[in-house]
């Protein structure tokens, strides 16, 4: 049978997956985005549910200001004991070594109720530096040692420092306190320079260590090792490394960072990540371009004691395997703000410290308090986000706002991140309102409003986004302005692009609050 790749679209990178009976978890990762790490749920591994995240509170994710690609990296989800557990790195800047005091810090947290987010716990850190935290249980079962491997990362190396900077090592931990119990040993270093995103399973004999090497970019790939002893190898190099390669010409591009899962009539799979570029190219602006990298499915199988991910082949959009179906997700999805909460899928940039919005002031709306920052400032402005999920779409909201300050504005973005975006948005000057459009590269251009209707504002995704306006019922759209793909996906001077296009909602003043609310009467993708 085939199927349509992504599984799942719009910036959803490094994925981790876990089954517990019929049931089937993955996580993402979600950088300087909050709430961090979705956890999508599927019985099929075809049809996925955003079904909550594990890190909503302060006391489990603070994240201030890092630049574009920082916070929460490549998470992985393991299930032991009835308990659930979620390993990840935080970043409080995406390059550490220009500043020594901050290091890529692991931690994990745990829960028994996946399905209720409120119930994970704080998280326990663990006391190495790296990013890509695993975390493997199934050796608890054998002598009760647990083996933490992550990719180190070289910070202010030090005399006699044996570590490899971006290479695997491997140590033994002590869960209940996150502290190690053994000297890091390297386990895979690379030739390209980069080892990463190491999962370790067990499986017969032999143990197998997952590595996605070369970089996230276009030389990204996935590479197996196995080991008769133990997860400190000796590791022996599979016969087919990489495990398949997609190049600059293909339709996906930039696939690695696998983990893998067996379901409940003993089929392989391995979930990873690629990105469908829009533009060919070799740079890494080139292939990044779009949704950002996405979640895909494909079929392992073990031939000799070796895996074989997807036959060996290319990644593609159509893919094969057994018992599984086509299934298209509508483009269609709506919120009118209707409960009093926020639907899952709404992402703030950073953590927020103050409470800027509400849902019962007036029922039925999103009302926004702008808060004193605007949309170019490392802080966390007064912005809900949503993942663009399909190539094309309309991203559409309609907006009551009656400033009452020249200096404040409301309006829908389109957004990578706090160099890199387009809004448009309702402002006042002393003749009244207008409409003002912001491309992310060059001038705004300003369009005077007559009335004080409320406003539709959107955005049409495609090989260009283009922004438009419509001034109460029956006003035609008027069109105002566009930006390339490539403008909105800059590749902002400092940071990596490790997220996708969000579009979003926000109000704010120019280093001042907002006293008048903002209020959305929807918001929705068609
Ligand atoms: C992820 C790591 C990577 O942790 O990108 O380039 C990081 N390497 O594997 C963020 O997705």
């Amino acid at each position: 049978m085939t199927y349509n790749n992504p599984v799942i679209p719009g910036f959803n990178p490094d994925p981790s997956i876990v089954r517990v009976g019929e049931d089937f978890y993955l996580i993402t990762s979600t950088f300087e985005y909050f709430p961090g790490i979705p956890i999508y749920h599927s019985r099929d591994l075809i049809q996925w549910t955003l079904i909550g995240h594990a890190l909503t509170r302060t006391s489990q994710l603070q994240v201030h200001t890092p630049e574009p690609g920082g916070g929460v990296w490549a998470p992985t989800i393991r299930y032991h004991g009835g308990i659930f557990y979620i390993m990840a790195a935080s970043f409080q800047r995406y390059r550490p070594q220009q500043d020594d005091r901050v290091w890529p810090q692991g931690f994990y947290v745990k829960t028994m109720d996946i399905w209720n987010e409120e119930t994970w716990s704080d998280p326990i850190f663990f006391d190495q530096v790296g990013f890509d935290q695993d975390v493997s249980f199934n050796f608890l079962d054998e002598d009760g040692t647990i083996y933490l491997s992550s990719t180190y990362r070289k910070i202010h190396p030090t005399p006699g420092d044996e570590l490899k900077d971006f290479a695997i090592h491997i140590c033994t931990v002590d869960l209940a306190t996150g502290h190690s119990t053994s000297e890091p040993q390297l386990i895979r270093e690379s030739l390209s320079g980069v080892a990463e995103g190491s999962h370790i399973i067990k499986r017969g004999r032999y143990w197998y260590l997952f590595t996605a090497e070369g970089g996230t970019e276009g030389g990204h790939s996935e590479w197996v090792h196995r080991s008769e002893v133990g997860p400190l190898g000796l590791w022996e190099l599979g016969p087919n490394n990489p495990l398949w390669r997609n190049g600059v010409e293909d339709e996906v591009q930039n696939t690695g960072h696998a983990d893998l899962v067996e379901d409940s009539k003993g089929n392989w799979w391995a979930v990873l990540l690629g990105v469908r570029p829009t533009r060919q190219g070799n740079t890494w602006e080139d292939s990044v371009l779009g949704n950002g990298r996405e979640t895909f499915l494909v079929t392992l199988e073990w031939k000799n004691d070796w895996p074989v991910i997807n036959g060996g082949q290319k990644i593609s959009l159509i893919s094969q395997g057994p018992g599984l179906y086509q299934f298209e997700t509508t483009v269609a999805w709506r919120d009118d703000f209707s409960e009093s909460r926020m639907q899952l899928g709404w992402y703030r940039k950073n953590t927020p410290f103050v409470n800027d919005y509400s849902l019962t002031e007036r029922p039925g709306r999103l009302r926004l308090y702008g808060g004193p920052y605007n949309l170019s400032v490392p802080a966390c402005p007064t912005m809900f986000l949503r993942k663009q999920i399909h190539r094309v779409c309309r991203w559409e909201t309609k907006l009551s706002f009656h400033p009452i300050s020249n200096q404040t504005e409301a309006g829908t973005v389109l957004w990578l991140n706090y160099f890199t975006y387009s809004s448009i948005g309702i402002r006042k000057d002393d003749q009244g309102r207008f409409i003002r459009f912001q491309p992310s590269e060059g001038d705004a251009t300003e369009y005077r409003l007559n009335d004080q209707t409320d406003i539709t504002l959107m955005i049409d995704c495609g090989t260009k986004y283009r922004f438009g306006y419509c001034a109460g019922t029956g006003d035609d759209v008027h069109w105002i302005g566009s930006v390339s793909n490539g403008a909105a996906m800059k590749v902002p001077p400092v940071g990596a692009i490790f997220i996708g296009m969000m579009t979003g909602l926000y109000a704010l003043g120019e280093r001042q609050r907002c006293l008048v609310p903002a209020d959305f009467a929807y918001a929705e993708f068609k």
